[in-house]
């Protein structure tokens, strides 16, 4: 007997430890709802919600339920029943004025006109001598996207006692854009496998695939595009479309609806056609009955994502026809059932051309106008290719007359892929908050995005996912706030990159300030550290041959110009930069006059950007007074020393982290600091060899040789 409690105790002991142990692995994302350690606030939450009142039954209300029952469990510290009918004082009731007779007799109608199809009110209201904490909205979905946001208030330790939130998405899609393959790589993913596991579908289904769902309807994400833009056409066979249903009938309930590649040489390659041509009636009658097909087990199919003509993808161009050619036949296909085609602008033909950069509005701008209305044509934040800074695409505010959709890249191919902290809501905010003057001063890259600009009512962004199979999802454990501020973005790009950390700190770490002030000021200062060590004052495309980690700035003479570092840098004995004005390839011309005269002077463009529009002298002088030379040195220097603080910064906030997250962050920045100094050492001793500049006294030297550098070749990078 003594024996055996021994054992017993011995085991629980071990299992607390365990729990504590495996606790904070970063599984949970922000969904962790640890109860409010706040005293005087966990008392004012607990005498507000005493029940849970969800009338109704779908699966979504279903979901809603579930959410804030283990949410306010968890942050309540005690259970808190769900009923379908009050039996207390204080109730949280949330519904549908259709699902919900309570709802309907607060008479809101009027109230949740502008929540729309997926908004929703929080509010608090007395009736009938019961208090009421209300989550109101016109659709179950947006009942489950208020869920959320209440739990957040609760999560951040907000105040609910006098609730008056109205909310409504800005953008109607928003998407995230998956590169995984049907083998379960992720092309340019760094978190591990793809989270699909088609072998095991459709019969196992992962609760992954519902945490996943979870996480992104608490952000407002309500799409997936599940396979890469470098598309296979097996997923649209039968055996894998069955696959897929069983993914989309995972997600449905969580308002996440499933998207599809396309494969423009899919009636070759599986229908057994001797031609792709969309103008052909028996190519276009196959993708018709294909897209009938799909529906038939996919019954609310998003749509489909389609790269064409680029980097190899066949495309309509190959039967001499336009992109608006390709992308109305499969508007056509998917129309009957309300579904969109999202084409891709991120095009560039084989041949090579004068400047890459123009020539994705080359190619679609005389196009603006002919696509069908059940197109939006899906355009990389900048011209080039996702580096880590660009000025915006010329193509927002072009296109009048067609939906430009937004794609970010959230995995970080070109920002120290998965090593890096790179925090990228200051990235998505510079570029929305770009001015186009495409109609005047205000014409923002978000405007145009949210279809304010131009009246259109389908809209669109993406953001290509870092999320693999790797325990914290996305491999960095702070990868998971660019997951986060992403979708929040996407639902009101009005929010400020300063909130957004603030809101991801609080609920995946703690709420302690003397936590979030310091880290936050890490995320905040991130991107443009990456940006110092990597490609300053507008260089780009600086990275490594093929799998893109680490720099290569010496990268030249391979097989097309444009995917060599030397084509962009053009650093020479006079000095660095690509001319982009009228006396290089002028692809300043392609912004609206007012951006182009800026971008084009070499007074006036900001120094961000001046080494991608203008070819510039070593000796040029900068704002600071320095030559163009030493400011170089001291922003690839600079870069360095942030990340060096960062390490700082995080080793003093031990006592505040639970351990695991803490050492894991911890070796990551010692990574990033290596990986750092790498870029540093290896662009200055390059371009060093041009500028024949010496590395100012009060900067630290780079200590090997250049040849040391341009030698290392990592070899079986991930994400290739
Ligand atoms: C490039 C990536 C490549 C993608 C391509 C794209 O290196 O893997 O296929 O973008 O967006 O940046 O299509």
């Amino acid at each position: 007997m003594y024996k055996s409690v021994c054992l017993l105790l011995l085991l629980l002991a071990f299992t607390a430890v365990g729990q504590k142990l495996l606790a904070e692995d970063g599984y949970r994302l922000w969904l962790r709802y640890e109860q409010v350690p706040d005293a005087a606030r966990l008392q004012a939450y607990r005498q507000a919600v005493q029940e849970i009142v969800v009338q109704g039954n779908s699966p979504t209300l279903a979901a809603a339920q579930k959410e804030l029952q283990a949410g306010l469990s968890g942050l309540l510290g005690q259970p808190i029943p769900a009923r379908q009918a009050p039996s207390q004082q204080r109730i949280l009731l949330a519904g549908t004025p259709a699902s919900s007779t309570l709802i309907k007799e607060l008479n809101l109608t009027e109230k949740l006109k502008a929540a729309g199809d997926e908004g929703y009110l929080l509010l608090t209201t007395t009736q009938g001598g019961q208090k009421y904490t209300v989550v109101a909205a016109n659709t179950d979905v947006g009942v489950l996207y208020g869920s959320f946001h209440l739990l957040r208030l609760l999560q951040t330790q907000e105040d609910i006692s006098t609730l008056s939130v109205a909310s409504a998405p800005k953008i109607k899609h928003r998407v995230l854009n998956h590169w995984d393959n049907l083998d379960r790589t992720v092309e340019r993913g760094y978190a591990g496998f793809s989270l699909w596991d088609w072998h095991r579908l459709p019969g196992y289904i992962d609760q992954r695939y519902l945490d996943y769902a979870r996480a992104n309807a608490s952000v407002g994400i309500n799409g997936t595009v599940l396979t890469n833009v470098n598309a296979n056409a097996l997923v649209l066979t039968p055996e894998y479309l069955v696959k897929v249903a069983a993914l989309a009938d995972a997600f449905r309930p969580y308002g996440l609806k499933v998207y599809l590649t396309a494969r423009f040489s899919a009636p070759i390659e599986i229908g057994g056609l001797k031609t792709a041509d969309p103008l052909d009636e028996q190519v276009r009658a196959w993708w018709k009955q294909k897209t009938a097909e799909i529906y038939t087990y996919v019954p609310d199919f998003g749509g489909f994502l389609v790269k064409a003509n680029s980097e190899g993808q066949p495309g309509p161009q190959n039967y001499g026809r336009s992109h608006a050619d390709g992308a109305n036949m499969l508007a056509d296909a998917v129309a009957p059932k309300g579904g969109i085609v999202m084409w891709r602008a991120f095009v560039y033909s084989n041949e090579e051309p004068q400047d890459r950069a123009k020539q994705a509005y080359n190619e679609f701008k005389p196009l603006d106008g002919q696509f069908r209305d059940n197109v939006l044509v899906q355009v990389k934040n900048g011209p080039v290719d996702f580096q880590p800074r660009e000025p915006f695409h010329p193509l927002f505010g072009a296109m009048p007359k067609t939906p430009l959709m937004m794609e970010f890249q959230l995995t970080q191919e070109y920002l120290g892929q998965g090593t890096t902290l790179a925090y990228l809501a200051p990235l998505f905010k510079e570029v929305l908050g770009a001015d186009t003057y495409a109609k005047g001063k205000g014409a923002t890259v978000a405007k145009v995005v949210d279809g304010t600009l131009d009246r259109h009512p389908l809209t669109g962004i993406a953001g290509v996912a870092n999320i693999g199979t790797e325990r914290n999802w996305t491999g960095h454990q702070f990868g998971q706030a660019n997951w986060y501020s992403f979708g929040r973005l996407a639902w009101d790009h009005t929010l400020s990159s300063e909130k957004l950390a603030d809101e991801w700190l609080k609920m995946t770490f703690t709420n302690n300030n003397t936590f979030v002030a310091p880290v936050k000021n890490i995320l905040l200062h991130s991107r443009e550290a990456i940006v110092n060590y990597m490609t300053p004052l507008g260089l780009h495309h600086l990275m490594a041959w093929d799998h893109h980690y680490g720099p290569g700035p010496w990268v030249n003479n391979k097989h097309r110009a444009d995917w060599t570092a030397v084509y962009y840098h053009r650093a020479d004995g006079e000095g660095i930069g690509f001319d982009r004005t009228k006396t290089g390839s002028n692809a300043v011309e392609q912004y609206f006059a007012p951006v182009a005269r800026q971008f084009g002077s070499l007074k006036k463009v900001p120094e961000s950007y001046l080494l991608w529009f203008h070819h510039v002298g070593w000796d040029y002088k900068m704002n600071s007074g320095r030559t163009l030379w030493n400011e170089l040195c001291y922003k690839y220097s600079s870069g360095v020393d942030t990340v060096r603080q960062m390490q700082q910064t995080w080793d003093n906030l031990q006592e505040l982290v639970d351990e695991e997250r803490f050492q894991h962050v911890k070796m990551f920045l010692a990574m990033q600091e290596k990986e750092a100094t790498w870029w540093r050492n290896s662009c200055l001793l390059y371009f060093q060899t041009f500028s024949k500049r010496s590395i100012p006294q009060e900067l630290e030297k780079p200590d090997k040789t250049l040849e040391y550098y341009m030698g290392l070749d990592p070899k079986f990078v991930p994400g290739i």
